[in-house]
């Protein structure tokens, strides 16, 4: 087989760069090791940037985002048992974001894609990318027992953190930059109405907790909690008791509580891999970064570098320039490390650290006192959270 751009990986950036591709005459195919069902079971993402947003439009897949999606210009940060409202839509000149689970994003791609008949192989074992140090790349992949491989003219490494394309690139051509967090988020999915209208980032002496939502009837919370931590140790019970003691205490009483039908434990890491092209092998999204969530950017950075891979190629292919793709890691990674940045800094400024002792209580004390009480904070805080420029 030969196509053009191959597309390991079948989450957020490859069927968002898959659509891009295929809309505009690029021919392209998408691997992926595990099922369709597999990857809509994943619950993760629940906020998009504008940017997002315009690019599922330009795929053509936007149409239930904008009608079950959820508009939200402001989000709290909760401290002290009180709110202070961010106005993300009045601080930004009338920015906004979208609520909308990263599960329903990418079952629109899917579905999308389908239509467009472009191939995608799910259940593909041992993918492996190949010569992309040369001008004639390819992948080989097994299936039903069978080797195959496509011959491309670039590969697209869209296989999150624990995929091959990253792995496949020689250690002393790849730098990396991490960050791992001394907890993680305990997340729950329950269908019962949320407790605001927006989102709320609580900082507590007990530990950080996120209100969140994927519709009006059904609700995401997040508790801060220890690495070690057990799910068959937290019952709906224990989950709902802690949520309410972190939460102010007219949220704790409006709470409503239910069974959850989705229970799991993220650690939260901050990565990056330098640069983000290899050859004719681009890595793209969670393949070349992670952010703890914090900042709802892992998702929208997926995008972005997207984004950025999609103009390369178009270039490529259209105007035959290849400035796009030879400027795309120098591009992605600009944007990548303000939002690594934004992510850290709503991590260090919400949760308690371990090893938190007096004086760093006092900074985040500072660090929220100032961002309720300065416009400029205020903002700084708004036009990162809403996203920055592609
Ligand atoms: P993904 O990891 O989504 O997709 C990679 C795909 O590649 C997968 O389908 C995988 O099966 C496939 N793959 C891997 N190895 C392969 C191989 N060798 N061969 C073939 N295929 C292979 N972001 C937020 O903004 N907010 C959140 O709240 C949030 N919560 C998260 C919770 C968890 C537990 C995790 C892991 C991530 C979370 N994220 C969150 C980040 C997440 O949303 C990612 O940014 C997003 O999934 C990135 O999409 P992709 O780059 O497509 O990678
Ligand atoms: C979510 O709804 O899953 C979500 C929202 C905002 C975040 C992280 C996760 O910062």
């Amino acid at each position: 087989m030969r196509t053009q751009v191959v597309i390991i990986g079948s989450g957020p950036s490859g069927l968002l760069l898959g659509q891009l591709l295929t809309g505009a005459g690029i021919d392209n195919v998408i691997l992926d090791r595990v099922s369709k069902d597999y990857i809509l079971g994943r619950v993760r993402a629940g906020v998009l940037e504008e940017g997002t947003v315009g690019l599922m439009d330009r795929a053509k897949a936007g149409a239930r985002m904008h009608a079950e999606g959820l508009p939200h210009d402001g989000f709290s940060l909760a401290f002290d048992g009180r709110d202070h409202r961010i106005d993300l839509y009045g601080l930004t000149g009338g920015k906004r974001v979208m609520v909308y689970g990263q599960t329903e994003l990418t079952r629109d791609l899917m579905e999308q894609r389908a239509l467009t008949g472009a191939p995608s192989i799910y259940a593909a074992a041992n993918v492996a990318p190949h010569d992309f140090d040369g001008q004639n790349p390819y992948v080989t992949y097994e299936r039903d027992g069978i080797n195959q491989r496509i011959d491309c003219d670039f590969i697209a490494g869209c296989d999150g953190f624990h995929g091959i394309s990253r792995k496949s690139v020689p250690e002393k051509a790849i730098r990396t930059f991490e960050k791992v967090y001394p907890f993680g988020w305990l997340g729950i999915l329950a269908d019962v109405a949320p407790v605001s209208h927006e989102l709320i980032y609580a900082n507590h002496p007990r530990g950080f907790a996120l209100c969140s939502m994927r519709s009006q009837t059904r609700s995401r919370y997040y508790l801060q909690c220890a690495l070690d931590e057990k799910l068959e140790d937290w019952t709906d019970q224990r989950f709902w008791d802690e949520l309410r003691r972190r939460l102010p205490a007219h949220h704790a009483e409006a709470l409503v509580t239910g069974a959850s039908f989705e229970k799991s434990i993220a650690p939260l890491r901050s990565f990056v891999s330098e640069p983000m092209r290899f050859g004719r092998l681009f890595l793209v999204g969670d393949a070349a970064h992670i952010v703890p969530p914090t900042g709802a950017k892992g998702l929208n950075l997926a995008a972005s570098d997207v984004h950025y891979l999609f103009e390369g190629l178009l270039e490529h292919y259209q105007d035959r320039s290849n400035a796009g793709v030879d400027a795309y890691s120098a591009h992605a990674l600009a944007r990548v490390w303000k939002a690594v940045r934004f992510s850290w800094w709503m991590t260090t400024m919400l949760h308690r650290f371990p090893d938190t002792g007096d004086f760093d209580q006092k900074i985040q004390e500072a660090e929220l006192d100032y961002l309720t009480h300065s416009r400029a904070a205020a903002t700084a805080l708004a036009e990162n959270y809403v996203g920055l420029p592609f």
